[in-house]
């Protein structure tokens, strides 16, 4: 009969033994599961940082299990999950804390962010130890670390001979998908088009049937999920250098010990940087094998753009959640 040594079994017999040659046990921490919950695919840059440097780093005491295409929850619902105790990790979206604090949607705010650098600048900032301390306090939930997702462009199923796409007022009537929430409806408003709130997950449904105009995501996104199959151009508007980050159950951090805190924190940092510098690299190699898949890619009018967006914030309600002072400190930190 072969016996399954379960790791906790082969854990215990060789402390026992030590026991027995009169060695002091070795602590070993209990086994925990760290489950992460993520709509991205198995194969998205940040996905792979997470199971190639955040998994192996914590597998002294904890079994990384993640789970992708929104398979384990909805995208959009992972953050609550956290909150209920259901799920331990998420890599979460600005745009999704911005429902629960509106202030949040800075982060979210077209041509805000430069580049990859300064929004992990903006996050280690003194400005964002209050915004981070308040999804502690009210969410039950830390904000580890800072992850690169890129510069969202504008991806249409029309070719630019039917539809060029060089200032906002091109993209009127434009059923342009954005994800769900209310600062990416706002975004895609702001870009001229009319914004169309859908699951990440229908995105790539949704364009071979014509149900959407185009979508929005940085170059690597266009290839990871195929959407170079459904659509004809990609403006480069670079409307959003977005930006994710890797969610934690303060609950699941609060029974760690001292030690293993600096581990997940260490391991969540290199995740990020990893990631980052993969995504980085994707993106300024991926438009000639995008092209070679008969979409056209090209530069519009971005100071059009960059002052119509801007223009929509400025006034806005959304603006007006932003705490005094803190949009000068984040250009602050630009270049
Ligand atoms: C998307 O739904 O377009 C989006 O890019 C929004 C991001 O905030 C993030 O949720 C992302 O999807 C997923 O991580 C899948 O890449």
């Amino acid at each position: 009969m072969i016996m399954k040594l379960t790791r906790r079994a082969a854990l215990g017999s060789i402390a026992a033994a030590g026991l027995a040659f009169g060695a002091a046990a070795p602590s070993f921490a209990a086994d925990m599961t760290f489950t992460l919950a993520t709509s991205g695919s198995e194969t998205d840059q940040r996905s792979v940082a997470m199971a190639s440097v955040f998994a192996p780093m914590v597998a002294g005491f904890a079994d990384y299990q993640p789970g992708y295409n929104g398979t384990l929850f909805a995208q959009g619902t992972e953050l609550e999950a956290i909150a209920r105790g259901n799920l331990t990790m998420s890599i979460a979206s600005a745009q999704e804390l911005a429902q629960f604090f509106p202030e949040f949607s800075i982060f979210a705010t077209g041509y805000v962010h430069q580049d990859a650098a300064h929004q992990v600048r903006v996050f280690n900032d003194p400005l964002m130890d209050p915004f981070k301390q308040k999804v502690e306090d009210e969410l039950g939930v830390k904000l580890l670390s800072v992850m690169y997702l890129g510069r969202r462009h504008v991806n249409l199923r029309q070719t630019r001979e039917e539809l060029d796409v060089q200032t906002p007022a091109d993209l009127a009537g434009v059923n342009l998908r954005m994800p769900g929430t209310d600062a990416w409806q706002f975004l895609g408003a702001a870009l001229g088009a009319s914004p169309t709130p859908l699951a990440f997950s229908e995105v790539y449904t949704s364009l071979s049937t014509g149900a959407v105009d185009g979508q929005d995501n940085p170059l690597p996104t266009v290839v990871d999920q195929k959407f170079y199959e459904v659509t004809k151009q990609i403006a480069l508007t670079s409307h959003l250098v977005d930006l994710n980050y890797i969610a934690f159950s303060l609950e699941t951090w609060n029974s760690l010990t001292a030690d293993q805190q600096l581990t997940v924190q260490r391991a969540a940092d290199a995740a990020a940087a990893y990631g980052r510098l993969k995504q980085l690299d994707k993106e300024n190699n991926l438009a000639d094998f995008i092209r070679s898949q008969g979409v056209e890619i090209y530069t519009p009018d971005l100071a059009a753009f960059r002052e119509h967006v801007q223009g929509q914030y400025a006034g806005s309600e959304v603006a007006a959640s932003w705490p005094e002072g803190v949009l000068d400190r984040i250009n602050a930190l630009g270049n």
